[in-house]
C-alpha cells in the first residue's frame, strides 16, 4: 500500500513489538509549487508518515511532543483499551510539549484507520495521519495497487502562509497535503485491479468522484464490507471521520481524474476579493507566478492569439470571467515519473483536491517503473505490501 506525496514511518523491532516514533511539530508544507504552508505534522510531513501494519501485530507507539503546546494522540477507529484512546484529561494527560508519551497495544482489526491528536484545531492544521492494517490473509478478488489519501482542507488569505484553522471558507484543499497539479498521478497497470483508500478528516465531507470506470466500496473506517453490501457507484461520500475504500478493475486506458466534485473544493485558492475573483495566482509573495498570470492576462486581453482562451469582448459581457485566468499550465514543474507522458499542457486542467489514476497499457506502465526505480532505489524497499 503506498501514500503517494508522503512516506511510510519506519519501525524497528523490540522482540515482536513493532516500534514507531511520531514526533509531533511545525513542518512547512508546499502545497503547490508557488505556495508553501506553515502547518503541524509528524516527522516533518504533513499529513503525517503512514504506519502500515499487519492484523494482529503489537505495536508501540512514541509520541514525542515538538510543539509549543500540550498534545495528545488519537487510534481513530481502532478498538484499543481505554487507557490507550488519547483523550487528553480523560483517558491520560496532555503530552507537555518536550515530552515523550509511549502507547503500547494490540491491533486486532483490519482496514483503514487513521491517527490524529484528539483537539480540535490541532486536527485542523494537519496533526493526522493514516494507519493501515493488513489483513494476515489478502482479500480476495486481490488489488495490483493499493492507494490511499488523506483529505484536508485549509483556509490560507493570500500572502499568508498560516491557515486560520477557525475559518470555514476553505480555499486550499489537499490530497496527501498537496493541491493539484502538485499530486503525484496514481499509476496502474492496464488490467489490474487497484484500490483506493480516502480518509477525511476536516470540515467538510467531500463527494470523491471517478471519471470513466465504475468501483465498489469494499471497506468503511470499520475495515472489509461483505461483499453482498457492494453497488456499483463511481462518487463515494467520505464524510468526516470517515474511511471509505473503493476497488476497481482497471479496462480503459487513459489518465482518469478522481476529484471531490464540490465545484469550490475543484480550485486554487478560491476567493472573491473585490471586483476580480482571486484564483491560483493571488498569492503577492510568489513573483514567478504574478508574472505568469500577468503574462497569461495580457495575452489573452491584448493579443487575442488565435485560438484565444477568452473572447475579445470578454469585458463586456456580465459574469465574466468565470473559468478564465484559473488555468495555469506548469507541466515543467511538475515533472516526475508518474506524469511522463501525459499530453502537453496537462497542468492547467487540474486543480485543487484532485488527482488522477493513469491506466497504462504494458509498454507504457514498464516505462514508468523503470524511471521510478532509477529515480528512487531507495522507494522500491517500501513496506509494499498489498492485501
Ligand atoms: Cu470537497
Amino acid at each position: 500500500m503506498r501514500s503517494p506525496d508522503i512516506g511510510d514511518l519506519p519501525f524497528t523491532f523490540d522482540g515482536a513489538t513493532k516500534v514507531f516514533h511520531l514526533i509531533a511539530q511545525p513542518v512547512q508544507r508546499k502545497i503547490v509549487p508557488w505556495k508553501t504552508l506553515d502547518v503541524w505534522g509528524y516527522n516533518g510531513s504533513c499529513p503525517g508518515p503512514t504506519i502500515q501494519v499487519t492484523q494482529g501485530d503489537r505495536v508501540r507507539i512514541l509520541v514525542e511532543n515538538r510543539l509549543p503546546e500540550s498534545t495528545s494522540m488519537h487510534w481513530h477507529g481502532l478498538e484499543v483499551p481505554i487507557e490507550q484512546d488519547g483523550v487528553p484529561y480523560v483517558s491520560q494527560k496532555p503530552i507537555a510539549p518536550g515530552e515523550t508519551f509511549t502507547y503500547e497495544f494490540t491491533v486486532h482489526q483490519e482496514g483503514t484507520f487513521f491517527y490524529h491528536a484528539h483537539s480540535a484545531m490541532q486536527e485542523m492544521i494537519g496533526l493526522i495521519g493514516m494507519f493501515i492494517s493488513h489483513p494476515c490473509e489478502a482479500h480476495s478478488p486481490r488489488v495490483d495497487h493499493d492507494y490511499g489519501i488523506v483529505l484536508q482542507e485549509w483556509a490560507v488569505l493570500p500572502s499568508n502562509s498560516v491557515p486560520n484553522t477557525a475559518n470555514m471558507e476553505f480555499n486550499w484543499l489537499t490530497f496527501n497535503g498537496v493541491a493539484a497539479p502538485l499530486t503525484t498521478p496514481l499509476i496502474a497497470r492496464l488490467g489490474s485491479r487497484v484500490r483506493l483508500r480516502f480518509v477525511n478528516l476536516g470540515m467538510d465531507h467531500h463527494p470523491i468522484h471517478l471519471h470513466g470506470n465504475q468501483f465498489v466500496v469494499t471497506g468503511t473506517e470499520g475495515g472489509r464490507a461483505p461483499e453482498s453490501t457492494w453497488f456499483p457507484s463511481n462518487t463515494v461520500l467520505v464524510g468526516v471521520a470517515q474511511a471509505r475504500v473503493v476497488e476497481f478493475d482497471a479496462k480503459y486506458p487513459g489518465a482518469w481524474m478522481i476529484h471531490c466534485h464540490l465545484p469550490h473544493h475543484m480550485m486554487n485558492s478560491m476567493m472573491d476579493l473585490l471586483r476580480d475573483r482571486q484564483i491560483m495566482t493571488s498569492d503577492l509573495t510568489e513573483d514567478a507566478a504574478m508574472e505568469q498570470m500577468q503574462a497569461l492576462a495580457t495575452r489573452a486581453r491584448f493579443q487575442h492569439q488565435h485560438p484565444s482562451p477568452v473572447a475579445p469582448d470578454a469585458d463586456n459581457i456580465p459574469g465574466f470571467p468565470q473559468d478564465a485566468f484559473m488555468e495555469m499550465g506548469m507541466d515543467e514543474l511538475l515533472q516526475k515519473p508518474e506524469t511522463h507522458g501525459l499530453p502537453e499542457n496537462w497542468s492547467a486542467g487540474m486543480m485543487g483536491m484532485m488527482t488522477m489514476v493513469r491506466v497504462l497499457p504494458d509498454k507504457e506502465f514498464d516505462e514508468i517503473a523503470a524511471m521510478k526505480k532509477s529515480a528512487s532505489p531507495a522507494e522500491e524497499q517500501h513496506y509494499d505490501h498489498n492485501s
